[in-house]
């Protein structure tokens, strides 16, 4: 039953409340694949406005929705944008956020309610993009890299909200693990402690560390098919359990031959970031963007193959979720 313009049919598929899905704003393609029972995958925007710089940025989501399309599932990237929660955006929109003369704000949960009551620009963390996937019904958000435990948290507890996020919403987050510039070891602690399943994808038992596909740290889990980690997804969903996953994708070894260089730029930007008191949700920024500049690029060409290459397997998962009966 549509309850009105804009807002999202009323199905087993949607989560959201009456109320939450008056918020909602689908876009046409992403509300007909939904309608239809076909995968879709979410993808967020804080990458486009924090994560790159422009045009880079623009570029890359739309050559990641283009990868998602290719391989049979629909791309639903989320934004707050005029008091809704954005899911599917068009050109302008994807343009929107990595040009705009006003930036758009980094959303995470905490930031939600304000952004959209305020009519903020909001571009979606980990965090919000999970919040809204679940609202609209999708199970599945292609990223990047998640945030973690920072280094140093013993003293400034700066651990990401897309922590605890994973512990309370069902949406499996498919990324290359989490950058260096993070604590690793306390954040696959800190994963277990909120109940989050990390599982290693494809032929390894380590956790990747985005930019190299070696951590020296083992997941707790390893799954090597699309069809394997599905049946995790859907039996999830159907314990009920609020937990979402983290499925981790090494970095493709021809694009992880600069790691050592990015690795040394890693530890100098965050050297700068503790000499310059950079703190908050302006930290993981600061460090994303020191760390292009101290490689001349190369973290970036990198981390644009790696996000493909999670957008490419997010879509044969979601086909196969998709394929199994209900
Ligand atoms: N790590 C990356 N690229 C990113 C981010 C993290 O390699 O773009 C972004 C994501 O949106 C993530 C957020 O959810 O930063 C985490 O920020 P914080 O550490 O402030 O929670
Ligand atoms: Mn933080």
């Amino acid at each position: 039953m549509a309850r009105g313009n804009g807002s999202i049919r009323r199905s087993k598929k949607c989560y959201s409340t009456g109320f939450a899905s008056s918020f909602i704003r689908l876009s046409p393609k992403v509300k007909e694949a939904l309608a239809n029972d076909e995968p879709v995958v979410a993808l967020e925007s804080t990458i486009i406005s924090h994560g790159m710089p422009y045009p880079q940025n623009v570029e890359t989501a739309q050559a990641v929705e283009a990868i998602v399309a290719n391989n049979g599932s629909t791309a639903a990237t989320i934004a707050l944008m005029d008091g809704k929660i954005c899911v599917g955006l068009d050109e302008e929109s994807l343009v929107r956020l990595g040009k705009s003369k006003i930036p758009a704000v980094k959303t995470s949960r905490r930031d939600i309610a304000i952004v959209l009551s305020q009519r903020i620009l909001g571009a979606t963390t980990v965090s919000g993009t999970m919040v809204a996937a679940h609202m609209a019904g999708i199970k599945i958000f292609a990223t990047g890299g998640i945030g973690g435990v920072h280094r140093g948290a013993e003293t400034t507890m700066d651990v990401s909200t897309d922590l605890t996020e994973l512990g309370r919403t069902p949406v499996a987050v498919i990324c290359a693990g989490a950058k260096s510039i993070l604590d690793l070891s306390k954040t696959l602690e800190y994963l277990e402690t909120q109940g989050v399943p990390v599982v290693a994808y494809g032929k390894t038992s380590e956790f990747p560390a985005f930019f190299s596909p070696h951590s020296g740290l083992r997941a707790p889990w390893s799954l090597q098919t699309p069809e394997q980690v599905a049946a995790l997804i859907r039996t999830n969903v159907k314990l009920g359990l609020m937990s979402g996953q983290v499925i981790a994708v090494p970095i493709p070894s021809e694009h992880a031959k600069h790691s050592a260089i990015i690795e040394r730029a890693i530890d100098t930007a965050v050297r700068e970031s503790e000499e310059k008191g950079i703190r908050g949700k302006e930290s993981t920024p600061f460090l994303l963007k020191r760390v292009v500049e101290l490689t001349g690029g190369a973290s970036l060409k990198a981390n644009i193959a790696l996000v493909k290459n999670n957008a490419q397997v997010a879509s044969q998962i979601a086909n196969s979720l998709n394929g199994m009966t209900k």
